[in-house]
């Protein structure tokens, strides 16, 4: 297992097409390393539910399935990394979600000194990911919206996974098994990461 310390904090990425398991594996993960887990849907969820300026502004965006633009997440994430709990390290679920985000995340960690770790891919079969979210019953759960997600993840998200592999930061993690497992898998990944 791997161990967050001051010394050594883990920056981790957790990178998937919706529903293959991001955010439940980011809360496990981040319980065990003693870091915070940084879900940036979740966070536009909250602001979506507290009418916030921001929530205002996301709320339609996100319940047509598009990506939410990349100057909004950027002002987003700076101020979430900014807090004191996130400079032990932290698993970002979530973000980045276009090349434009992951040049922004460099920029954030770069400018504090700090760099990613490890992004580990989480992959699922597709037919598995629409059982999944169309199980979860979320506002942005319906057939033609996770559709909709999960072109546009091809579309702009997958690219990321070459931009890491190059970059020699990528593992993949077998996401259709159970949650414990893909819990196993990732830790087993992330041996010898940071
Ligand atoms: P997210 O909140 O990131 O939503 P997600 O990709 O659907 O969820 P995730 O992969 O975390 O799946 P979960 O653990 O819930 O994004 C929501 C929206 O916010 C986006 O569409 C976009 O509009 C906006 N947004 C967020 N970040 C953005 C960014 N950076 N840029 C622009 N826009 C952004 O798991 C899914 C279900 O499967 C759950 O019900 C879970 O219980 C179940 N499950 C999990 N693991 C399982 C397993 N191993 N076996 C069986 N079921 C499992």
């Amino acid at each position: 297992m791997v161990a967050a310390s001051p010394s050594s904090a883990l920056r981790i990425v957790l990178l998937g097409p919706p529903g293959s398991g991001k955010g439940t594996q980011a809360e496990i993960l981040a319980q065990g390393l003693g870091v915070p887990a940084i879900s940036t849907g979740q966070m536009l969820r909250d602001a979506v539910a507290a009418a916030s300026p921001l929530g205002l502004k996301v709320n339609e965006i996100m319940a047509a399935g598009e990506l939410v633009d990349d100057e909004t997440m950027a002002d987003v994430v700076r101020e979430r990394m900014a807090a004191d709990d996130a400079q032990k390290g932290f698993v970002l679920d979530g973000y980045p979600r276009t090349l434009a985000q992951a040049a922004t995340l460099q920029e954030i960690l770069g400018g504090a000194g700090q760099r990613l770790e490890a992004v580990v891919q989480i992959d699922v079969p597709e037919g598995e990911l629409v059982n999944r979210v169309l199980g979860r019953q979320r506002a942005d759960d319906t057939e033609d919206v996770i559709r909709q997600r999960l072109a546009v993840y091809h579309e702009q998200t997958e690219p990321l996974v070459a931009f890491y592999r190059e970059r020699g930061l990528l593992r993949d993690v077998d996401g259709h098994q159970s949650i414990e497992d893909v819990s196993k898998s990732i830790r087993d990944a992330l041996v010898g990461a940071g």
